[in-house]
């Protein structure tokens, strides 16, 4: 496995820069350490969580279409996925490959080792004549590391709505740093979260079992564990809200008073106002002419559209 970073600087530093931001921010790559990961597995259990079901029944309906598009000219292909997780829709696409013995290779990129290892044991079970080569970075890392990479054609997946993390200036920049790195005839797939009914979206966010509530807090104990902070956890609110004219879901953690928190290994104290928020994540919902003015600015044509039976969601396929 090629591992990246020295996670333990890389999020000292990010969490430092975060809160000298105003509104205080932390960046979402933080949600998955190991305990993150399990929580997220929880979320898209959920019913509330309709991404996840959408995007596997999109992959599902289309898994032999894709291929096609996939298997292009007929040359091996690097399959590289950023955001992997734990690979479970990921898996109907390999799995559907390898039976129809397609030439290639698989590369998934993900910021957790835990997950990471668990989806590479698990994929040695269930396609075993899977050609795979996990790397343990975030995205960015992962671009530079790939441009070194041999000179097989590309497909890159970004699915899951990962690219929502990012503002729509962010996403435009992400995309065209791929694009930029990308062949005539490469290609992109992106999973997108569609703008839809707005009390949905808040509910995906705001559950009643309390699950995303505790996916937020969860940085904050990250926060305790990793950095030596002391962070009360009783003295925070989860607050998500839904946007449905600019399609953004923002989550916040809310301060219920004015504190200050140590981070001993930072060397530092914060303070918090009453009411002051914790900006920790953006979700952010689309458009179709949002996504063509993606395809618009970053030099890619749009091949197809894929949706699920309730237009919820659509995988986009992109070509160089
Ligand atoms: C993994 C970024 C797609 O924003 O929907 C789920 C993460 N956050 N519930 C999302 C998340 C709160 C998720 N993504």
């Amino acid at each position: 496995m090629i591992i990246v970073d020295d996670h333990h600087t890389v999020v000292a530093r990010a969490v430092e820069e975060g809160f000298a931001k105003n509104p205080k921010r932390l960046p979402s790559w933080l949600f998955y350490d190991e305990a993150g990961d399990k929580i997220f597995q929880a979320i898209m259990r959920m019913p509330e969580y309709y991404l996840t079901g959408c995007e596997y029944e999109i992959l599902q309906m289309n898994k032999e279409r894709l291929r096609q598009r996939f298997v292009d000219d007929g040359s091996i292909f690097d399959l590289i996925e950023f955001g992997a997780g734990d690979g479970f829709k990921t898996e109907i696409l390999l799995r559907h490959f390898s039976d129809a013995s397609t030439l290639f290779n698989y590369l998934p990129v993900d910021v957790s080792a835990t997950v990471l290892s668990q989806l590479t044991k698990r994929l040695a079970l269930s396609v075993p004549s899977l050609a795979i080569q996990p790397i343990n970075s975030r995205y960015d890392d992962a671009i530079h590391i790939l441009q070194e990479e041999d000179k097989n054609r590309k497909v890159f997946l970004f699915l899951g709505a990962n690219i929502g993390n990012f503002t729509t200036p962010e996403a435009e920049q992400f995309v065209s740093t791929i694009s930029n790195g990308m062949e005539a005839g490469d290609q992109l797939l992106i999973g997108f979260d569609l703008k839809k009914d707005p009390r949905l979206v808040q509910a995906a966010y705001d559950d009643p079992h309390g699950i995303t509530r505790s996916f937020n807090m969860n940085l904050l104990l990250r926060l305790n564990r990793e950095l030596g902070a002391n962070f009360q956890l009783d003295q925070f609110k989860h607050y998500p809200y839904y946007d449905p004219e600019s399609g953004m879901t923002k989550s916040y953690l809310v301060s219920l008073r004015e504190q200050d928190v140590t981070l001993e290994v930072l060397n530092k104290s914060i303070h918090l106002n009453r009411w002051e928020v914790i900006h920790t994540e953006v979700s952010q919902k689309y458009d179709i002419p949002m996504i063509e003015k993606i395809a618009d600015r970053t030099g890619l044509e749009i091949t197809d559209f894929y949706y699920d039976c309730k237009h919820y969601f659509s995988d986009v396929l992109f070509r160089k």
